[in-house]
């Protein structure tokens, strides 16, 4: 039997369920990229507080692909999330009323613009934002063009970049009198909201410029910061899904048990009281923000990049090599912790201790190849601002610049293999294989550091080192 509405009531008594009446919930927020993380913890924590408030229903909308529509519409919405540890929990998940894919515009847009929305969230990824080196809006990217393009051609037009999609948002609840809205990214970003607004502002002012006036009055855009690994959905998991629940869920998702979600306190709407599902409001998230993304995402990188190099397969393999694990907990204690300035009572070395235990945990396997993705949009938030903060500071760059070489080697790998890379800059970068000078060159990844040789030098020392297939 499938898993639907209807049989929820077959459930074993172990497995979890939303506890509120899922007829009267309605939809308050419309999520773009309803895909692992956002299920597995946003949408987690949005199922929780259904069960006091049933204004917080979610409509899912999948811009690029119909998978989780249809995996998900046939099913009610609903959905198993299995909690990995040394005993899986499972719970099903009934926060997302149904999932719209982006050939629906008119639907889309009639949510958008539904007055009972009141946030607009988003795990668009780092490339969904359309944004250049610097954080700014990328005028040449072709989505952008594309909406620049459709949007001073006709008041009713159609979106193609997420950015494109919040003002034409923006636009139609400006003409409704639908009111404000939240827009509130969850990716992992440094000032994701801040970025987001930026861009949202930037494309307004290029196609609407009124628009782009009265954005402080129409919108806010909060800093968050997620937390938690959740490894991509396999037939291991829907066979463990199918034996834990006795039912077939066509896109189950796991993670690990711990979870953290940080929000800015910056609501121009509502806020949704989220503290029962365990959410933080802070007036700052960006200290969250930078340790999370210089130390655990900084460190997975360097992992995934040296791993697959040394021929491991997921993270807690990679742990489980003890010269590459000594090798990420000098990076994380010595390199990068002196850059970051922890939130007060976050204590960075137990952070560390946490973090570093967290990748050992054998019940989770989670791929390097996955975090390997979209390496070209990852290194500058994880890796490079440490960089640049270190050679500022007069400090070397020596362990830092290991895991940038091992990056360049993976895309010369996959060259000589003539395996496909899954980065938007993949032709690019693949065609600059075998030249490290030419990989450092691309100002979109590297900015000014492919012009200082402080950096270029380490990396050319980095690769000689990895070369011999040493860690020092
Ligand atoms: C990972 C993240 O795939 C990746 O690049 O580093 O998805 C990581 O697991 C999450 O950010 C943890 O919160």
């Amino acid at each position: 039997m499938r898993l639907s509405q209807g049989a929820l009531s077959a459930l074993p008594a172990g497995v979890a369920k939303p506890g509120y009446d899922r007829a009267g919930m309605r939809a308050g927020v419309v999520h773009f990229g309803p895909g692992a993380f956002h299920r597995a913890h946003q949408a987690a924590a949005f199922d929780t507080l259904l069960g006091h408030d049933p204004r917080w229903g979610i409509t899912g909308v999948s811009l690029h692909s119909r998978g989780v529509a249809d995996g998900l519409n046939p099913q009610g919405g609903l959905y198993t999330l299995a909690l990995l540890d040394a005993v899986t929990d499972y719970r099903v998940i009934g926060s997302i009323g149904q999932v719209l894919t982006g050939d629906q515009t008119a639907a889309i847009l009639a949510a958008l613009a539904d007055p009972q929305t009141r946030i607009i969230s988003a795990t668009v990824t780092e490339k969904g934002y359309c944004l250049d080196a610097g954080g700014a809006l990328d005028i040449r990217n072709a989505a952008i063009l594309a909406d620049i393009d459709a949007a001073r051609n006709a008041p009713v037009w159609q979106p193609s970049s997420f950015p494109g999609w919040v003002v034409r948002a923006l636009q139609a609840r400006r003409h409704s009198g639908a009111g404000p809205i939240t827009v509130l990214s969850c990716d992992n970003l440094t000032d994701n909201g801040r970025k987001l607004e930026g861009a949202v502002r930037s494309l307004a002012e290029a196609v609407d410029p009124e628009l782009a006036q009265a954005l402080p009055e129409l919108a806010s855009f909060p800093n968050a910061m997620v937390d938690s690994i959740t490894p991509a959905t396999d037939d291991a998991l829907r066979a463990q899904v199918m034996a834990a629940t006795g039912l077939e869920d066509a896109w189950p998702i796991q993670r690990e048990r711990f979870s953290q979600w940080v929000i800015e306190d910056r609501f121009v709407t509502e806020r949704p009281e989220l503290e029962c599902a365990g959410v933080t409001f802070a007036a700052d998230v960006r200290p969250f923000e930078q340790a999370k993304l210089r130390l655990l995402n900084g460190a997975h990188s360097s992992l995934a990049y040296i791993g697959l190099g040394r021929g491991h397969e997921t993270v807690a393999d990679a742990m489980a090599d003890a010269e590459l694990a000594s090798f990420v907990e000098r990076l994380m204690r010595e390199d990068i912790a002196p850059t970051v300035s922890p939130p007060p009572g976050l204590d960075l070395g137990h952070y560390i201790t946490d973090v570093l235990a967290r990748f050992a945990n054998p019940a989770i396997r989670h791929l390097l190849s996955q975090i390997a993705w979209d390496g070209s949009q990852k290194l500058p938030y994880r890796l490079l601002g440490t960089v640049r903060d270190t050679l500022s500071a007069g400090r070397s760059v020596e362990r830092l610049v290991l895991p940038v070489a091992a990056w360049v080697r993976f895309v010369d790998r996959a060259a000589r293999e003539g395996r496909s890379l899954v980065d938007p800059l993949a032709d690019t970068l693949l065609a600059r294989a075998g030249d490290w000078r030419a990989m450092l060159a691309l100002t979109e990844v590297f900015g000014d550091l492919g012009a200082d040789s402080r950096f270029t030098n380490a990396v050319e020392h980095g690769l000689e080192v990895l070369e011999r297939g040493s860690l020092s």
